[in-house]
């Protein structure tokens, strides 16, 4: 068993689509282990996306990401989990993502791309550390 990491960003919230996610998710088997709604401080997205501090379109996407609350959640299921989760997302860029993907679905633009999900088991580890820490 693996455990992974997923936001639902605040455009998805705003868009109506977290139970359509979610649902995703729990259909293919994986079972939710934590969920809730909650409003991104600055501090904490600095944490979770450190490897993109100063980066260009850091500070665009910081203010997109705290701009209205959030779904973040862990998720539960076998061995690699977080590669089911990537491979369900499709990649940041929409205009890569296949249909039958999230992002392929329902995004066309590349910050507002509707769902994070930790890149490895040891992302998974470090993001579900600072948002679910004790879990
Ligand atoms: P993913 O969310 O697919 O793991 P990351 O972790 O590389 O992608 O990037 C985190 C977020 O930063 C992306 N979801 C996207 O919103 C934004 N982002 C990444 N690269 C770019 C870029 N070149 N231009 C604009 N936004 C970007």
């Amino acid at each position: 068993m693996s455990r992974t990491f997923i936001i639902c960003k605040p455009d998805s919230v705003e868009r109506g689509l977290v139970g359509e996610i979610l649902s995703r998710f729990e259909r293919k088997g994986l079972s939710i282990v934590a969920a809730e709604l909650r409003t991104l401080d600055a501090d904490t997205l600095d944490r979770h996306y450190e490897e993109h501090v100063g980066k260009g379109f850091y500070g665009d996407l910081k203010a997109f990401m705290s701009r209205s609350p959030a779904l973040v959640a862990v998720l539960e299921g076998p061995d690699d989990t977080f590669a089911i989760v990537r491979t369900m997302m499709g990649p940041t860029n929409p205009a890569e993502a296949p249909p039958g993907t999230i992002r392929g679905d329902f995004g066309t633009i590349m910050t507002e791309n509707l769902v994070h999900g930790s890149d490895s088991n040891e992302s998974a580890e470090r993001e579900i550390g600072i948002f679910f820490p004790g879990l």
